[in-house]
């Protein structure tokens, strides 16, 4: 859930051709005006035997029987590290952060819209290929700024202590942060951002995954430490760090955020 969303799905991909193509729609209310789709490839793969991809034909958005917009993939404007156009389809080749599609579409009137993605993919690997559609608003009114500001008074009462409600000035402020965060991480998306395990940060994983800092012993008694590598990156191999909409991230710095308040500091 990001601040713009207003509902959203999470699809496997099981036709590998064109001619055997599928149809995955999301449903929701929208209000009238520019709207956006937002079409991310969560698990990139390849090896010698293949590589997995996703093929995007067309979307088109539906208001009960009736067809109000229709948006052909091979006419996206995109960077092209991650895609190239082949058979009238835009062709996803990879999945990361840089490569999240976004696709502009026109809403004419309020009510319930279907959006529906006609899409296949090449396979390799023993996954699917899996495609996320997260259709979005904007960051006042939409189904995600609710649900991100209902998590916020959970937070206020199970952190802080308070009682407060979804629009009162301790959850606007924290809500404004987050908006703040999550909007310069989109927008950084293609920078590269590192983290601390690579920076040899030997009690990274203390509580997460006991004995990888190991000690070393040379003939001259010198001692020091050191991860034991093998074991971390098949660890790290295990966990889905994928945070397409950027949304993880935004949550650790406004928990830091929150942990850092008097209140929970010295009221609790
Ligand atoms: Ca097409
Ligand atoms: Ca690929």
């Amino acid at each position: 859930m990001t601040p713009v969303s207003e509902f959203s799905g999470v699809f496997e991909i099981t036709a590998a051709s064109r001619s055997t193509m599928q149809t995955f729609s999301v449903q929701g209310h929208l209000t009238a005006g520019e709207r956006t789709v937002s079409l991310a490839f969560l698990n990139d793969y390849g090896d010698e035997l293949g590589d997995r991809n996703i093929l995007l034909d067309r979307l088109t958005v539906r208001q009960g029987n009736a067809v109000v917009y229709r948006y052909e993939m091979e006419n996206l404007d995109h960077q092209p590290q991650c895609h190239h156009m082949e058979q009238n389809a835009f062709h996803l080749s990879s999945s990361g952060e840089g490569c999240v599609l976004a696709v502009p579409v026109v809403i004419p009137s309020d009510g319930t819209h279907q959006i529906e993605i006609a899409a296949w993919g090449t396979h390799a690997g023993d996954e699917l290929p899996k495609l996320s559609v997260v259709v979005e608003s904007d960051a006042e009114n939409s189904a995600g700024a609710a649900a991100i500001r209902n998590k916020l008074v959970e937070l206020h009462d199970k952190l802080l202590g308070v009682q407060v409600t979804p629009d009162s000035p301790d959850v606007e402020a924290a809500y404004r942060l987050f908006v703040d965060v999550w909007q310069r991480r989109y927008e950084s998306r293609d920078a590269w951002f590192g983290c601390r395990r690579d920076g040899g940060d030997v009690l990274f994983f203390e509580g997460i995954l006991d004995g990888v800092v190991v000690q070393h012993e040379n003939e001259y008694g010198d001692r020091w430490y050191g991860i034991d590598w093998d074991r971390v990156n098949a660890f790290m191999g295990g966990i889905d760090l994928s945070d397409p909409s950027y949304t993880a991230q935004t949550w650790v710095v406004v928990l830091a955020a929150m942990m850092m308040d008097y209140r929970y500091l010295y009221l609790n």
